[in-house]
């Protein structure tokens, strides 16, 4: 008998594993492809166990008894999703410094890591409609620019999409696909302002070194871009520095775009080349339901046809709790801390409830270190009684949006910002 996939569809192990259009299908692209090229038939095994249930294994997910034993060089406690593209994610109580460290900042990868990661040779190109098109070595960049150091909030678009049903297919991202580094870079404001943006320019294109999964030179894994007027915001850096040392590889070394408060889809990693241009960018993961969202509110499970989608452009308000850890015992009162951060905006108040969101109390909330950094909060609670509680947070920002109960759903999984929920057994 051939083994069958979720739907009951039967497929052939060699050839649907290993095809083009398999290698081709990412987390965040082909449900049903990507969970089939995880099955391997009937035959996964674990330490040479067959897996009974492994039909039921989530979209990308790793067996835990492997997954535990990977480890990821200068990462600390992160969660592996996905080996192939590598994707982890931080448990939010190792979210808890006010400064991501580097080995506590997530890994999003949509294809493979670049052979070569040192700042040595590197050259990044700008050209499109530019006046003078550049080619930059680093040193360059340091040399012939202002260099800043910032604390930026970068979130991947589907972190939260575990939450969803009916589900999303792509990476399940419980709560950790987001961190805030300080980042040293230039302002890619000035880089392009020295390349000299034409008129008619009104959309970037970014372009980086890392291979496609097929390891296809013909093929990228993902270029995206954002408006013009994004680009030449403050806040937008080119970064050769992550917490006062070099990037980590897995996060773009030696240079990256760091666009706080966009979906970390900006970001672009392993960077060599931005294009400037006169229309909307449309490389890989600009289309279809890549990082774009239906334009109006749907019903869970819509079908949504392509022209009705839009490209997601800032992130909304929304708050994480780093301590207490979900699960943990907790005395009659505890401090209760955490982050709160929304794109394009500053959070204006961080309310907490202990009991299921019927009152709330405001907690102490930092202004951001600079434009673009999440910002810090804190307060004390004390339990009347012994017994199971749920904290809740909820950020409000300066426009008065603030994180909803339930999931605003949508196909691919995207901007899930509802409260974060921590339980608690205090005694
Ligand atoms: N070149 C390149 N840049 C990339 C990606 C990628 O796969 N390749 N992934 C993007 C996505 S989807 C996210 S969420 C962020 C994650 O950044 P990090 O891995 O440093 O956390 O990088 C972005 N930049
Ligand atoms: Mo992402």
């Amino acid at each position: 008998m051939s083994p069958k996939d979720h739907d009951g569809n039967e497929f052939n192990q060699d050839t649907d594993w290993h095809s083009e259009d398999q290698l081709d299908a990412t987390p965040e692209e082909e449900p049903s492809k990507t969970r089939r090229r995880f099955l391997q038939g009937a035959g996964l095994t674990v330490f040479g166990l067959a897996v009974p249930f492994h039909n039921n294994l989530p979209a990308g997910f790793i067996p835990a008894a492997y997954a535990q034993g990977m480890e990821l060089d200068g990462k600390d406690g992160l969660t592996l999703l996905n080996d192939r593209p590598v994707n982890a994610e931080t448990p939010p109580e190792l979210l808890d410094d006010a400064i991501t460290p580097t080995a506590r900042h997530f890994i999003r990868n949509n294809g493979l890591l670049p052979e070569d990661t040192s700042a040595e040779g590197w050259t990044l190109t700008v050209d499109g409609f530019v006046d003078n098109p550049l080619e930059l070595t680093i040193a360059d960049l340091q040399n012939d620019f202002e260099v800043v150091t910032m604390a930026l909030a970068i979130e991947c678009g589907g972190n939260g999409r575990a939450f969803f049903d009916p589900p999303a297919s792509g990476n399940q991202w419980t709560y950790g696909a987001v961190a805030c580094s300080e980042w040293t870079g230039v302002r890619l404001r000035d880089v392009l302002d020295r390349a000299g943006v034409q008129s008619n320019v009104v959309y970037t294109a970014h372009y980086g070194a890392d291979p496609h999964l097929s390891g296809n030179p013909d093929l990228t894994p993902i270029s995206r871009g954002v408006p013009i007027e994004k680009a030449m915001t403050d806040n937008v850096l080119i970064a050769f520095g992550m917490n006062g040392a070099d990037l980590h590889p897995m996060n773009g070394a030696p240079l990256r775009l760091v666009v706080p408060g966009w979906p970390g889809s900006c970001s672009h990693k392993w960077l060599t080349r931005i294009q400037l241009r006169d229309q909307v960018h449309d490389g890989p993961k600009m289309t279809g339901s890549s990082y774009r969202v239906p334009a109006y509110p749907v019903a869970p499970g819509t079908e949504v046809p392509d022209e009705d989608y839009v490209i997601i452009e800032r992130m909304p308000v929304k708050s994480l709790v780093t301590h207490p850890a979900n699960g943990a015992q907790s005395g009659m009162e505890t401090e209760v801390r955490g982050h709160a951060w929304s794109g394009d905006r500053v959070i204006d108040r961080v309310d907490i409830s202990i009991d299921f969101g019927a009152t709330w109390q405001q907690a102490e909330l930092d202004a951001p270190v600079n434009d673009g950094a999440w910002q810090n909060w804190r307060t004390n609670v004390s339990f009347p009684v012994g017994g199971y509680y749920e904290v809740w947070a909820r950020a409000t920002d300066s426009a008065g949006e603030m994180q909803p109960f339930a999931i605003n759903w949508n196909p691919k999984g995207y901007l899930n910002n509802t409260m974060h929920r921590v339980g608690l057994m205090v005694s």
